[in-house]
């Protein structure tokens, strides 16, 4: 669905919108992206960028406890005001919308929308309606994800999700919304990311709630795909129109040598990362590699829920930003070996296209069921800074450029990709990293909260007003 706001894309960059820049963003002619339905979008999440956390009722959330923590986030930042988007997200849509930008994917703060008790919150329903509301009136498809991390504090008191009451308690909170939200959101996606959920959580303790526990983190895994699992069928009664699925991130391994040790530690990692969340989702069991791994964690799973788990998605959210190479910990695991001479990014992630490529086209072998894909996420972090007005983050055009060329490749080799979705919209908190970390398409000066348009955003809304003008 595009929405029409070419006039406002004047008013971006002169030299770029006059086309006196090289375009070092524009795909190919053969490019799939040409395609007038691939939806190309932009990604954001509540607690990354809302701020207001203790407004109209919002309880606390997991994320507003460990950060207040001291150690836990650089520089002791928290979510507390981030972009400040619960009071600018007009302004925040109107940009969106001026981007030329087809698709949003946002999250709900669970604490905001619901108490303790399962009561709703009139006033925090009442922004996600405003802001869904607008978005379709901008005729933007709205991609809406129940749980991007920000578990209420008082559920994570009960055992978060160590307790599978947990995954009820979600089950309830997708029948409210959903009831309350039909209408106006084209996809749900249940769950972002449980891999960090489970084993960043309850596994290594790097992010919130900060447990570390590999049996805990194999338990969390469970309620967390259980919830899911529950939550389709009650979305899909609620609101039959809309697609329902789920989110994950996936990461390449690679063997640091041909030794058989270090391909088993390559296999090991993908299992960790990708097997771990996609067999239970699209296969109905968890792959036994896993508890090679992690020997005497398997998790209590009662009878059906395995089936609960693995029901038809209508699509499947794939987030991916690089590769890691291995090599064999000379026991039952793997252990990372740096590349030394390649590009990275201000995380130190290692720039790699081609992992995105080759996964997907795995995932295609390997899961014979394998639903729609959206790329939910992509996108790197960048020390940008304004000059003159304007933020030429070059890396990231490069970056994109790169990235959806191997979206292409994958397509043209026969998996089913819907769209993309930029992280992110906005630089934004970057969980432990704070604000330092800079995602966005757009600038965000925190002392003012002024946004700035980078270059890369105006090369995307620039081949977006093309491709809507050869339509
Ligand atoms: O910022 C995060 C996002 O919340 C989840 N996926 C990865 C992004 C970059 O680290």
């Amino acid at each position: 669905m595009a929405n029409d706001a070419s006039a406002v894309f004047d008013t971006l960059s002169p030299a770029v919108s006059k086309g006196s820049l090289a375009d070092p963003f524009t795909p190919p002619a053969d490019s799939a992206l040409w395609r007038k339905n691939f939806l190309l979008g932009a990604a954001t999440a509540s607690y990354q960028i809302e701020g207001a956390v203790d407004e109209d009722g919002r309880l606390p959330s997991i994320w507003d406890t460990f950060s207040a923590k001291p150690g836990k986030v650089l520089a002791g930042d928290t979510g507390a005001v981030a972009c400040d988007h619960y009071h600018r997200w007009e302004a925040d849509i109107e940009m969106l919308a001026s981007l030329g930008l087809e698709g949003y994917r946002l999250s709900i703060a669970w604490p905001r929308v619901m108490d303790a008790a399962g009561v709703p919150n009139r006033k925090g329903l009442d922004f996600y309606k405003r802001l869904l509301n607008r978005l379709k009136e901008k005729g933007i498809t709205t991609f809406v994800t129940l749980y991007h991390w920000d578990l209420p504090q008082h559920l994570e008191d009960r055992g978060g999700w160590l307790n599978r009451d947990t995954a009820y308690r979600f089950a309830d909170y997708a029948d409210l919304m959903s009831r309350e939200l039909a209408g106006t959101v084209d996809a749900w996606a249940t769950l972002n990311e449980p891999w960090c959920s489970a084993y960043l959580g309850y596994g290594n303790g790097h992010h919130a709630p900060g447990l570390a526990n590999d049996r805990f983190a194999t338990q969390a895994m469970h309620h967390l795909l259980l919830a899911h699992g529950l939550a389709v069928p009650v979305l899909r009664a609620n609101d039959p129109a809309s697609q329902k699925g789920i989110v994950a991130n996936i990461g390449r391994g690679t063997p640091n040598s041909d030794s058989a040790a270090d391909q088993r530690a390559a296999h090991l990692f993908e299992v960790q990362h990708n097997a771990w969340i996609l067999d239970p989702l699209l296969k109905g069991a968890y792959p036994q590699d896993l508890f090679e791994l992690w020997p005497g964690t398997e998790p209590l799973v009662l009878d059906g829920d395995m089936e609960t788990i693995s029901a038809p998605l209508d699509f499947l959210g794939i987030n991916y930003y690089f590769r890691t190479n291995v090599a064999s910990d000379g026991a039952h695991g793997f252990r990372d070996v740096p590349l030394e001479g390649v590009e990275r990014t201000q995380m130190g992630w290692e720039v790699y296209p081609d992992g995105l490529r080759d996964l997907l086209t795995g995932f295609k072998k390997t899961y014979h069921n394998l639903p729609p894909i959206y790329i939910t996420e992509n996108g790197m972090a960048s020390d940008d800074q304004v000059t003159d007005g304007h933020v030429d983050d070059t890396q990231r055009i490069s970056f994109l450029k790169r990235h959806l060329a191997a979206v292409d490749q994958a397509i043209k080799a026969g998996v089913d990709i819907r769209g993309y979705f930029l992280w992110s919209l906005m630089d934004n908190f970057e969980w432990v990293f704070g604000y330092e970390r800079r995602f966005g398409v757009v600038h965000v000066d925190y002392s003012t909260q002024k946004r700035t348009v980078k270059r890369s955003a105006e090369l995307v809304a620039k081949f977006l007003k093309e491709r809507k003008a050869r339509a």
